[in-house]
């Protein structure tokens, strides 16, 4: 028996249970562009604007674009881009349809539509969310400018492949036609994102022309901005729950938490939904609250991932459930506060309690594998950056460094004790080159280290380095036990 699909259509079937947009969907129209329309995007910001729509704010409808694969369109495209939100908790899951998507494009199979979605004078924000390594950033930190897909995109504006491209293309062409820019609003776990991205973005349009890049560098404005929501990958079982639970078939529903947070630099001067009433803050700097954010819960995150993987736990929640590994995150937070900053009113004791909770969620079975994912381009604003700033304020962290030396070991476990391609990382070429030579520890940390352009120009790089070399040690001897033992921490 085929099981009908969850569309505009179905909407009659679905259980009372299931929250769905009561508005008018045919009578929104298009306010935004998002480039990188997976899971995280439609358990965040899809979301929020879902309750502005319902609220009336009807110019403010998504674009959703895949920079890479067609898997999203094809899953959603038949469902009218709605989508199940399964918010999880020990509590319970509800479930929440989402109507904020209008239409969906694939940017290698459609650049063209693309570029005209970014040009058209309805798109006032452009919102993205397309992983750290998408920024194409070198290992100093500046645009790769011998990445293939910036050289490609140099010589093919009209068919770009990078974010790059189509936002400097299409600024490009509204300049020309008379039509003011674009918002770009950086939703990525990258410090500064807005203006990190604004700096990528003016190098790249220096490329292509000093005209442009100085309309890009005064004319554009790129607000940071904070989000946060646990999203873990979406499973088979959890489709055939929700189409169980609805009734109706959803080829892809987004996992995730009750907790959503979103901080926003207010600077839109094309305009904006009325995002402060539907939960988001709204707020002149970002640093302080995105800081504590990449601090605290993604440097938490990356610890529990890499020791949790070394010591075989699959899940967040059972990796924290270690003593071990907890007692080591408690340690690591109270190494990281003190470099947040003081007078931003940030309550760190009731943040790493909300923590504590959600990274004990049961129900969300966040794979320890998704976030090991892409670590030497996550560790730099997790840990490196308040393990630097430790050590320049005369503090010796020693758990912050383990973070990086278990990282080096989980990458060299795999195809050993981790199955071979477990997670990835784009520099794994040359990282599995460089772990596979018989250098001395130390040796092999300065060159992972030169690799990945961690702490490169700071005077600390040298005494971060001789932590990590010790804690890697440790690892390769005695696995995460002994490394933890090494610091008073033992498994009960
Ligand atoms: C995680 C993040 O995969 C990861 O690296 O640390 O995706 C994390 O779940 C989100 O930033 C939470 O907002």
């Amino acid at each position: 028996m085929t099981t009908r699909r969850l569309s505009n259509s179905t909407r009659q079937a679905l259980p009372a249970s299931a929250a769905f947009p009561l508005y008018d969907r045919g009578g929104i129209t298009p306010g935004i562009v998002h480039l990188g329309v997976g899971a995280f995007h439609r358990a965040h910001q899809a979301a929020y604007v879902d309750d502005c729509l319902a609220a009336g704010e009807t110019g403010w409808g998504i674009v959703g674009v895949s920079l890479r694969s067609a898997d999203t369109r094809d899953a959603l495209a038949p469902q009218d881009g709605l989508y199940t939100l399964a918010v999880r908790s020990s509590g319970g899951e509800n479930l929440r349809v989402v109507g904020s998507i209008l239409s969906m494009l694939v940017a290698p199979q459609e650049p063209g539509a693309v570029l005209a979605a970014l040009t058209d004078p309805r798109t006032r924000i452009v919102t993205l969310t397309i992983t750290e390594k998408a920024y194409l950033r070198a290992a100093s930190g500046g645009l790769d400018t011998t990445h293939p897909d910036i050289i490609h995109d140099l010589g093919n504006p009209q068919a770009p492949r990078t974010a790059h491209g189509f936002l400097t293309e299409s600024l490009s062409r509204r300049r020309a036609a008379g039509t003011p820019p674009f918002t770009v609003l950086c939703c990525d776990n990258l410090p500064a994102n807005g203006a990190t991205l604004h700096r990528l973005l003016a190098e790249f349009a220096t490329l292509r022309s000093p005209d442009l890049a100085r309309h890009i560098a005064d004319g554009v404005a790129f607000p940071s901005s904070m989000v946060d929501r646990i999203v873990p990958a979406t499973t088979d079982a959890d489709r055939a729950r929700i189409a169980s639970q609805l009734g109706v078939e959803d080829a892809w529903p987004v996992m995730t938490e009750p907790f959503c947070q979103w901080v926003i630099e207010d600077d839109f001067p094309a305009g904006r939904p009325a995002w402060e009433k539907f939960g988001v803050t709204m707020v002149s700097d970002v640093r302080p609250s995105e800081d504590m954010k990449l601090r605290l819960l993604n440097g938490a995150h990356s610890a529990i991932a890499y020791l949790g993987l070394l010591s075989g736990h699959d899940t967040v929640d059972r990796a924290f459930a270690d003593p071990a590994i907890r007692q080591f995150v408690d340690a690591l937070w109270v190494e990281a506060i003190p470099t947040l900053p003081k007078d931003a009113g940030l309550d760190t004791a009731d943040y790493t309690a909300q923590l504590t909770e959600r990274f004990s969620n049961t129900a969300l079975a966040h794979r320890t594998a998704q976030i090991a994912n892409d670590g030497s381009q996550k560790l730099p604003q997790r840990i490196v950056a308040s393990t630097v700033e430790c050590i320049a304020a005369g503090a010796l962290p020693e758990h912050l460094p383990l973070v990086v030396a278990a990282w080096i070991a989980a990458c060299a476990a795999r195809g050993k004790t981790l199955p071979e391609r477990h997670f990835t990382d784009p520099l794994d070429a040359a990282l599995m080159a460089l772990l596979g030579r018989d250098l001395p520890t130390e040796e092999t940390v300065a060159a992972v280290f030169d690799l990945a352009g961690f702490a490169s120009d700071h005077a600390e790089r040298q005494t971060l380095i001789e932590f990590v070399a010790t804690h890697l040690v440790h690892l390769r001897q005695g696995g995460p036990a002994l490394a933890l033992a090494a610091l008073g921490i033992r498994s009960e």
